[in-house]
């Protein structure tokens, strides 16, 4: 008999991950409380952009996926809702995988089993959710059980990544855990690796806290080569060709919803243990504001005073991705217009709508009346316009655009003193 499955959320995860189920031939229903979200996937329209996932939806939809605000009867529960965090203590917030479980109760088989794939701090899942599973089965005679398979998908790249990233499956319960495995063997390629709820949750985390690591070290050599006067993106590039050496790109900041929190979640339950954590995540933390100090000697070195001729290109995350959480674009606007009390002009091609105040639609209107463009995100779109800049400033935070399509072109490496 086919398995019914019903995945809660279907954000930036939730989405990708039901409709890749749908497409290898599971009954899917997909939950979300967002109407519009709903609404849109019914009609064949996606409520963010991805490479490959416009096909997927068709697809699916031909073998019958189903949408709606309602949780339905299913052997399967995928939950992948958010899970911010708490600045103050740097810690998790439960509350949406909480009330996402507890929507489900009443509601499914005598034994159905909840997958969470939301990314949560070690030991999240025993604390917050297990009590109320275990509650639940104890007054109702039902035996829900709990397993974790946290999402490992890059956005940009998500559809590939289902198809084929290995998988870790987590499920204190042999017989769960063998049924999660062999669910998540149908839509990956990639090995699935078996083990405990807690480890599950440790890897996920580890996993991310590693990338934000190094790239703090990146932006560390970054650092160094602008004070001692070395080229950092020459060195990491000679130090890339050792085989056991992959030091990552240094930039203008760390965003999106998982690199600049998840490591966190460790310093939040550790925080005697995890130096080194903490001090990477400040590293890059600080980085819009080492941009900043740039921007203003640049203004210096060219007359720059007044800013209706700065603009921001690039307001994402990263390039080529419509996702603006986290932005250190964002981060940096937020701190010139706490200085200067006004707003900049910004531009973002992946950006259909109005954000933020300053932001326009078109590019020709952006470049119109600049004399200095930071471009912060190296998107596509820019490679294909570089002839665009030939008459401005230019401060390059990834070292992207080639000097000779700039008046000159500055780079977070240059010393500028
Ligand atoms: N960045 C750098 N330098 C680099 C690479 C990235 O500064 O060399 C910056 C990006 O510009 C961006 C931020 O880091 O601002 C994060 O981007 P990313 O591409 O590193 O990662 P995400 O957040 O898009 O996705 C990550 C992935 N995790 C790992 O690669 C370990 C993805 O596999 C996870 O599924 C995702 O987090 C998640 O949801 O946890």
């Amino acid at each position: 008999m086919t398995n019914k499955l019903n995945v809660v959320g279907l954000g930036y995860i939730g989405l990708p991950t039901s409709l890749m189920f749908s497409s290898v031939g599971l009954v899917v229903h997909g939950t979300d409380i967002n109407k519009s979200t709903i609404e849109k996937l019914k009609s064949h329209q996606l409520p963010f952009e991805e490479e490959g996932l416009f096909d997927l939806l068709n697809q699916s939809l031909n073998n019958h996926i189903t949408f709606s605000s309602e949780i339905i009867k299913a052997d399967f529960y995928v939950i992948a809702v958010p899970t911010p965090y708490i600045s103050k203590s740097k810690t998790v917030d439960p509350s949406y995988i909480v009330s996402a479980t507890k929507s489900l109760l009443g509601k499914t088989n005598k034994d159905s089993i909840i997958i969470i794939e939301s990314t949560v701090s070690p030991g999240t899942i025993k604390n917050f959710i297990a009590p109320i599973i275990e509650n639940f089965n104890i007054n109702n005679n039902t035996k829900l059980t709990l397993a974790h398979a946290p999402e490992r998908i890059i956005p940009g790249n998500m559809v590939h990544e289902l198809k084929t990233n290995s998988r870790t499956i987590g499920a204190d319960n042999p017989e769960v855990l063998e049924k999660v495995a062999n669910l998540y063997s149908k839509i990956t390629t990639g090995k699935i690796v078996k083990t405990s709820i807690y480890n599950a949750e440790l890897t996920k985390v580890v996993e991310n806290t590693f990338r934000a690591v190094n790239i703090a070290f990146s932006n560390e050599l970054l650092k160094l080569g602008s004070y001692y006067n070395f080229d950092p993106y020459e060195i990491i590039n000679i130090c890339n060709l050792h085989p056991r050496v992959k030091i990552l790109n240094p930039g203008p900041g760390v965003g999106g919803h998982c690199i600049p929190i998840d490591p966190w979640f460790l310093v939040g339950n550790w925080p005697l243990h995890t130096q080194l954590i903490k001090l990477a995540l400040e590293i890059n933390e600080g980085m819009p504001e080492f941009l900043l100090k740039h921007i203003n000697k640049i203004k210096k070195i060219h007359n720059i005073s007044d800013n209706t001729k700065i603009g921001i290109y690039g307001l994402t995350y990263k390039e080529n991705v419509d996702d603006v959480r986290e932005s250190p674009s964002l981060q940096l606007l937020s701190l010139i217009e706490r200085g200067l009390g006004g707003h900049l002009k910004s531009f973002d091609p992946k950006l259909s709508t109005q954000l933020i105040k300053g932001q326009v639609l078109n590019f020709d209107d952006f470049l119109k009346g600049l004399d200095f463009v930071i471009v912060m995100v190296k998107h596509s779109h820019l490679k294909l316009n570089l002839d665009s800049l030939k008459n401005k400033v230019i401060l390059d935070a990834h070292n992207f655009v080639p000097p000779q399509f700039t008046k000159i072109r500055y780079l977070l490496s240059d010393s500028l003193e």
